[in-house]
């Protein structure tokens, strides 16, 4: 064995080595393929200039409260960048001015963000070599605390193409108060900032506009870019014209996914003994899900929005019958749902199919009633308890029995006074009925935007329990079954020299009728098999069941086994698809483009991302008319609202019409579909998401 041999180098000598070296060092070629793509750019940055040309096209129901709150920001209107080759020396100078950019990474990293850096560093150079950009380090916080990284070229160059946030960091915090706000602002005079930009999601993006209402006396411009994987900052006029298709980042992450869930759609279809069950990111919408439905047809796919959608029509005809209005007939309870699962694998073992993938969204619990009236509640407390005490709800009660008493004190106190509705004894009773673990997920702190830790809590763990559990039930009446299959039925007895026409009818209830034989519901052990033997006259009392026999009857029983994998950190972290790397880059254009031609309080965008390279339209998108009242800790706050699956898009009906033909619960084979890995080269699919080439159908026929 070459292991075995004795090295016959010094260790010094053999650290040298150009081997021994090449698989040391950091640097290997994949990475310096990466660093050295340059992505294409829209036709508008394609001449020395940009200019914006403000349009009346699209339609914004404004909120009056964003009308109070962003006046200076409110009338902004959608702006296309088109290219300028030669301007007059006034336009020119404006435009060609050196200027401070500060750049800031907030919430969760997505494959791309480093890019929105180079286009807005290769923008701003181009433009004036001696402007300088900065990197807020860590988030918010770096704002808040002038911590802040000045980019070079040395610096982008290292990072082009790249995943992750690595550059300068990402935080959470959220600027919210008076104070932080102050800092902020001194921060950007420190700096002598001309423009801020924000690169984040829903509520970053909310930030971006409230610090450009702040800073707006300041000269100081603030520009959003909308970033996030679970792609729910998608922009749309009142008359559905189509603004922000996906934020960055989704496609990478749903190809990273994709391709970790068709692997294991590989394996189950394999060694077909497990139940993989694959919980994905996406906090709230399940775009994350759907895309990956599309990209692998995993055999079950949960779509959050789709299960808010149901009407149980059963009950519903009852309340009408009876006059009344039934409220648990709208939308799926947790037991359905796990009555729904349990389905799909009731009918794929009774094909013979003890095997499969599973998808379930991060954010599935927020569409189903029950639990979503407990986190709204819980925000609510949590929101309330913080703010007449001094210490955190969270530092006050440290363990869940602390938590769990609070909330039995809060029960007493709405019996004593009627007043009091926010924490009945039914609500406790409800609360007390679920598993600890889970009681201790839905208290969890929330984030500093008031939002639900979803990615902590053991969503799985909650519904295959109710799986699991009704599966034994199932099992014990007799209902869940693994067929056999006649001809190896027909084999095992002929090899035992047995009757398979005698024993057939007794052990199956479809014996002679169907290639799947079901067994009878009432054998339930081996004490029963032999009861029905005896009864039917093939077995003596006494005797034991033929070997034959038992081994078919135990083949008869599944046993279900499930592995359970959580994707979403790694496909965060994922180098970016080609359609992100372009995507990014161009934003970092069109967001410099906003700031050189003066904007503010806009959000960088690409329109037609769903359509060719050629037709892609970088716009800056007013985001204050965007913005309406929503719960958050407990209060109504103006926020951008989250996009989630729409089930009347064309994608998710695509979906839904493949749900039986993914599930394969028949004779013929998976239908898996093998996405393969991201790849940066070569010929794959990295155009776009296919959820964005499907919708784009909708426009078809116009
Ligand atoms: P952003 O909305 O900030 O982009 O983050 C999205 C997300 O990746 C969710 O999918 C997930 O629920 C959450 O972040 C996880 O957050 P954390 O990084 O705090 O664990």
């Amino acid at each position: 064995m070459p292991g075995k041999k004795k090295m016959k180098m010094k260790m010094k000598e053999l650290s040298q080595h150009p081997a021994v070296l090449r698989a040391t060092d950091d640097i290997n070629p994949e990475l310096l393929e990466r660093r050295g793509y340059s992505p294409r750019v829209c036709s508008a940055f394609s001449q020395k200039y940009t200019v914006l040309k403000e349009t009346d096209e699209f339609e914004f129901t404004v909120d009056k409260e964003a009308q109070k709150q962003l006046p200076n920001i409110i009338d902004n209107k959608v702006q296309k960048i088109e290219s300028l080759k030669t301007a007059d020396d006034a336009f020119a100078k404006a435009y060609g001015k050196k200027r401070n950019i500060g750049i800031v990474f907030s919430g969760g990293p997505a494959p791309g963000g480093h890019n929105v850096i180079a286009g807005l560093y290769d923008a701003a150079k181009l433009a004036n070599p001696k402007s300088r950009v900065y990197g807020f380090l860590i988030g918010p916080d770096g704002i808040v605390e002038n911590e802040t990284l000045e980019l070079d070229d040395d610096l982008v160059d290292a990072y082009r193409n790249l995943g992750g946030f690595t550059m300068i960091k990402t935080g959470r915090t959220k600027i919210d108060t008076r104070e932080k706000m102050a800092l902020s602002r001194q921060t950007c005079r420190k700096l002598d900032l001309d423009a801020l930009v924000i690169v984040g999601g829903d509520d970053s993006n909310t930030n971006a506009a409230f610090l450009a209402q702040e800073m707006f006396a300041d000269g100081v411009q603030v520009l959003g870019v909308p970033k996030t994987i679970d792609g729910d900052i998608q922009v749309r006029d009142d008359n559905e014209n189509v603004l922000c298709a996906m934020s960055f980042g989704f496609h990478t992450a749903a190809r990273a996914f994709a391709n970790s869930i068709s692997n294991l759609c590989t394996d189950s279809s394999s060694d077909v003994k497990y139940w993989h069950i694959c919980k994905v990111m996406g906090r709230v919408a399940s775009h994350l899900a759907l895309e990956t439905a599309l990209q692998t047809h995993a055999n079950l796919t949960l779509i959050g929005e789709d299960l808010a959608d149901y009407l149980d029509e059963d009950r519903l005809k009852k309340a009408q019958q009876e006059g009344t209005v039934d409220f648990h007939a709208y939308g799926m309870t947790l037991r359905h749902l796990s009555r729904v699962i349990c389905e799909a694998i009731l009918r794929r073992a009774e094909v013979g199919k003890n095997y499969g993938v599973i998808v379930i969204p991060e954010g599935v619990l927020e569409f189903i009633n029950e639990i979503q009236v407990f986190i709204i509640k819980l925000n609510t407390i949590i929101a309330e308890y913080n703010q007449t005490h001094d210490k955190e709800f969270h530092a006050a009660f440290p363990l869940l029995e602390d938590k769990l008493d609070h909330l039995r004190r809060l029960a007493q106190r709405s019996r004593e006074d009627a007043s009091f509705k926010l924490w009945n004894t039914r609500d406790d009773d409800l609360f007390n009925d679920i598993p600890a673990f889970f009681q201790e997920g839905l208290l969890m702190e929330r984030d500093s935007h008031g939002n639900f830790p979803f990615s902590q809590v053991e969503t799985e763990k909650v519904l295959m329990g109710l799986v699991r559990d009704y599966l034994d039930l199932l099992k014990e009446e007799g209902r869940y079954r693994l067929a056999v299959k006649q001809a190896y039925f027909h084999k095992t007895l002929a090899a035992a020299e047995l009757d398979p026409d005698a024993y057939g009818p007794v052990l199956f209830e479809n014996y002679g009728r169907a290639e799947f034989l079901l067994k009878r519901p009432e054998i339930i052990s081996v004490k029963t098999l032999r009861q029905s033997l005896e009864k039917a006259g093939l077995l003596k009392e006494g005797n034991a069941v033929p070997a034959a026999i038992e081994k078919i009857y135990k083949k008869a029983v599944p046993s279900f086994k499930t592995q359970i994998h959580f994707y979403g950190y790694d496909g965060r972290g994922n180098d970016p698809t080609r359609f992100d790397c372009i995507y990014t880059y161009n934003l970092g254009c069109t967001v410099f483009s906003l700031i050189a031609n003066g904007a503010t309080g806009q959000m960088a965008a690409i329109r037609n991302l769903e359509k060719d390279f050629s037709k892609w339209q970088p716009i800056g998108i007013p985001i204050a008319p965007l913005m309406h009242l929503e719960e958050r800790k407990g209060k109504l706050a103006l926020v951008l609202e989250k996009s989630i699956v729409d089930v009347n898009s064309i994608a998710f009906q695509v979906v839904k019409a493949n749900r039986d033909k993914w599930l394969a619960a028949n004779s013929e084979g998976d239908h898996f579909r093998r996405p393969g890995p991201i790849r940066f080269t070569g010929k794959s699919e990295e155009e776009r998401p296919i959820t964005l080439e499907l919708n784009a159908l909708a426009d078809e026929g116009d």
